[in-house]
């Protein structure tokens, strides 16, 4: 297509024989033939105008505002007729971060505007804009400028952006898109949808997370497009040169994220769009669930294999048969005639109750859910004032309008009852919103949008995020100081304020064991860290050794929950016979015993924004080969996990990152920057851990609460160069460590061939209860023949064995120690 710079009309208008391939495909208008489609195109840029962090240009009609929101995040927004829609975002709570400065330039060829870290260019003459870092790298560019098409339909404009793809650049994120890590070459869109036994490439699934990263000549930024429409992205499929996002409604923007570290770009965008919460230290145990597990008896039965065959849990789970005829905030007497002394039972045994509700509420005059509904007009209804009526689980339902805060506030107080009988977690699901046989809602269902008023279309992706922040919120205000456990199903950006999420409903196969592999990867790089699959798979039956190497992965998904559908055999970690129990025992073991690093992964989210997995790419990212690499990631930045993934495999080779890196079971070390074929058994797992890494450790315990701790473990890899590595800790359960009422441990491993130095440093206000540390010492390269603590000789027994480990105990104040040959 020729565009021609020289118009001085004020758009340019394409009709559809100007366009070619690529631009078709983006022509989604439902009335084609009752009118050329047309698309228009900014012109050139005419006039500029400040306002504080925003400079707004225009082109004599439309106009494009660029706002600085931090020194590496820049926002563009695009209004065709210069009406900009209201400044309102269900993602971005905070928009305005930190500047400190910027910069308006107005240079011959381009005005720019620019921060410390990077320059946003808009081209005069033809609008198109670009991204440029401090060493003038062009690291994001128009190809077109930004463009769009009236909607005669529904009124509005499909928006879009086309920019320009290098041939070696790759494209991460997208939430939980079914398919390879890099997205190159593949177009996909976002509407959640609920999608039963997905299969692999399947799209769109439950979750729209329009945010991507781009890495191209091993430096990342990120495009975060924050629209709720039904959004499409175009990673180069169409053409290998080019790069188009576009949405069916709303408006066009979109935040510009710099890097040039992948890990940045992740951070910078859970900056604007926030973290998790640091969830309840129960919620990172083993967690049991199936559809459904009644009557009481059976609740009861199942508690008591796993305490009695001592496979640590912390969770049970009641799926909807629970409830009375599917009435949300109800309960089917006849299967659970006193669920509050059920769930006190279980407590006293260390089980959690979390329930599932479903945002369908039946329609049934003599349900006190739904009179109060009906009552203060809470539910949704169609453009004509029909009620939106579909039916789910209970028949016909209604359902709530969680766009209304109103309604949330409502919804939130319906947990009081659930939360008295001693419910400890919600779990969210059916919130796409899913109907049976249409899908999901008609377009025309209105929503209140927080006052933003808008069709189905434009409140279809966020109804469920909406659904779970009305949950959590609730949950939080009823169980006053205690942390909410909440689970979704559905999701927008920002929907881990509020939950973590599960992949949904997969298949017992060994290709869901790797799509759900890469699903949490995905997930976390998209900032949802707190994310797993069914583990076994949902729908189908899984071999004992498919159940085993799933649950190895489930050690390390930031969410460890077994489900399974109805219809399928008996599935607990000892349904496939003793040897697989023993096996799925050490494993689940393995996860409590590692629970405070994986706590302290959690904290290092919640605070610093960092993802709990981290796929190969994104920890060397400068070489071109672990774009590819999908099938191993680190859980925070100490442990490589190398799941096996296929049937009957023994062994896999490993590609270790530059750096040395031991054997979590033998304490081998092995020298990254190369492959390395590592043995693994049905009752193994590659699991590497980062030479100078502190890795704390619990006892085994039958669940979080069972033990107080009166010693802590660490074991200290050694390391020929300093490492830092950090530990948290707090109450487990309230929200203390907002007022500093938690723990820190900052430590620096460093070692040269005759000695090893490990300082300590701490911050918060937590002090626990035990007085002293059991430090291992792992692969020290000499006999010890002296230990210094704070320059006092340690006079303990110094135990080192054959594999050059070395252990001794200290006050838990210790700040500096020594080892010397
Ligand atoms: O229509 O509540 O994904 O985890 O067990 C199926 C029953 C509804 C779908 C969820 C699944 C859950 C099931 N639900």
């Amino acid at each position: 297509m020729n565009k021609d710079l020289n118009d001085t009309s004020e758009h340019i208008e394409v009709s559809v024989d100007e366009l070619d391939d690529a631009d078709i495909q983006h022509v989604n208008n439902p009335i084609v033939g009752l009118k050329p489609i047309v698309k228009e195109f900014l012109g050139s840029v005419k006039e500029v105008r400040q306002e504080n962090n925003k400079f707004i240009f225009t082109d004599g009609a439309a106009s494009v505002e660029v706002r600085v929101v931090s020194d590496e995040i820049i926002r563009v927004r695009m209004a065709p007729h210069s009406v900009f829609l209201d400044d309102f975002s269900y993602a971005v709570p905070l928009l305005d971060q930190k500047v400190a400065v910027f910069n308006f330039k107005d240079e011959k060829t381009y005005y720019s505007v620019s921060t410390n870290t990077v320059t946003c260019r808009i081209n005069k003459e033809n609008f198109l804009i670009s991204f440029v870092d401090n060493d003038n790298n062009i690291t994001n560019e128009d190809y077109l400028a930004m463009h769009w098409e009236e909607n005669a339909k529904f009124g509005g404009y499909y928006v879009y952006c086309t920019k320009k793809s290098d041939p070696d650049e790759s494209y991460f994120g997208l939430g939980d898109k079914p398919t390879d890590l890099n997205l190159r070459g593949k177009r996909l869109q976002n509407w959640n949808s609920d999608t039963y036994s997905f299969a692999k490439h399947q799209d769109p699934l439950y979750r729209s997370i329009p945010f991507f990263i781009s890495l191209k000549e091993g430096n990342a930024h990120g495009i975060f497009l924050d629209n709720t429409f039904k959004t499409h992205f175009d990673f180069a499929q169409e053409d290998p040169t080019k790069l188009s996002f576009w949405a069916d409604g709303g408006e066009l923007q979109y935040y510009y994220i710099h890097g040039p570290k992948m890990m940045d770009v992740v951070k910078r965008y859970n900056s604007i769009t926030g973290t998790h919460q640091l969830p309840p230290i129960w919620a990172l145990g083993y967690h049991q669930c199936r559809w459904s597990y009644y009557p009481e008896s059976k609740v009861k039965d199942l508690a008591y294999q796993f305490r009695s065959r001592k496979i640590p849990c912390d969770a049970l789970y009641l799926d909807i048969d629970y409830m009375d005829g599917y009435r949300c905030f109800t309960w089917n007497k006849k299967y659970f005639p006193n669920p509050k002394k059920m769930i006190k039972e279980l407590s006293d045994d260390g089980f959690k109750t979390v329930v599932i509700i479903d945002p369908g509420i039946k329609v049934d005059d003599n349900y006190w859910v739904f009179k109060e509904g009906k009552e203060n007009k809470y539910f949704c209804r169609r453009s004509d004032d029909y009620f939106m009526e579909g039916h789910v689980w209970p028949g016909r339902c209604q359902f709530p309008d969680f766009t209304n805060p109103e309604v949330r506030t409502w919804w939130g107080g319906l947990f009081k009852e659930l939360v008295e009988v001693g419910v400890a977690g919600v779990w969210n699901d059916m919130n796409e919103p899913a109907v049976f046989g249409s899908g999901t809602f008609p377009d025309d269902v209105r929503h209140q949008f927080d006052g933003h008023r808008g069709s189905h279309r434009k409140a279809h992706n966020v109804y469920g995020m909406q659904m779970v922040r009305a949950t959590y919120d609730g949950l939080k205000k009823i169980q006053k100081n205690k942390r909410p456990f909440t689970i979704t199903r559905a999701g927008y950006s920002g929907v881990q304020r509020y939950s973590c999420v599960w992949t949904g409903d997969n298949v017992a196969s060994w290709e869901h064991l790797k799509i759900g592999s890469l699903q949490m990867q995905r997930l976390s790089m998209s900032g949802l860290p707190f994310a797993g699959t069914d583990i076994g798979g949902f729908s189908g039956e899984p071999t004992g050794e498919l159940f085993t190497r799933w649950i190895q992965l489930g050690v390390f998904s930031p969410f460890m929950r077994a489900h399974s559908a109805g219809d399928t055999a008996e599935r607990e970690p000892w349904s496939f016979g003793k040897e697989l129990e023993d096996i799925n025992r050490k494993f689940i073991e393995l996860r409590y015993k590692l629970l405070p690093y994986i706590y302290s992964a959690f904290w290092e989210h919640h605070r610093y924004g960092f993802p709990i997995l981290r796929p190969i790419v994104m920890l060397e990212q400068e070489n071109a080969d672990n774009k590819f690499r999908e099938d191993e990631f680190t859980f925070g930045d100490k442990i490589l996990v190398c799941p096996i993934l296929d049937e009957g495999a023994t062994s896999r080779n490993v590609y270790m990152p530059k750096g040395n890196w031991y054997d979590y079971w033998t304490h081998e070390m092995y020298e990254g920057g190369q492959e390395h074929l590592i043995q693994a058994p049905l009752d193994s797992m590659p699991i590497f851990v980062k030479a100078g890494s502190v890795i704390p450790e619990y006892p085994v315990m039958q669940h979080t609460n069972e033990i107080e701790i009166d010693e802590l473990k660490f074991q200290i890899y050694y390391s020929d160069c300093e490492v830092n590595s950090f530990q948290f800790e707090d109450h487990g359960d309230t929200f203390g460590y907002e007022q500093d009422i938690y723990l820190e441990r900052k430590f620096i491993v460093n070692g040269d061939k005759k000695s090893m130095t490990i300082k300590k440093s701490v911050e918060g206000l937590f002090n626990p209860r035990y007085e002293t540390y059991d430090l291992k010492f792992i692969g020290l390269p000499f006999k010890p023949s002296k230990i210094i603590i704070d320059g006092v000789d340690f006079k303990g027994e110094i135990f080192f064995d054959n594999l050059k480990r070395v252990r001794i105990n200290v006050s838990k104040y210790f700040k500096y120690i020594q080892i010397l040959k």
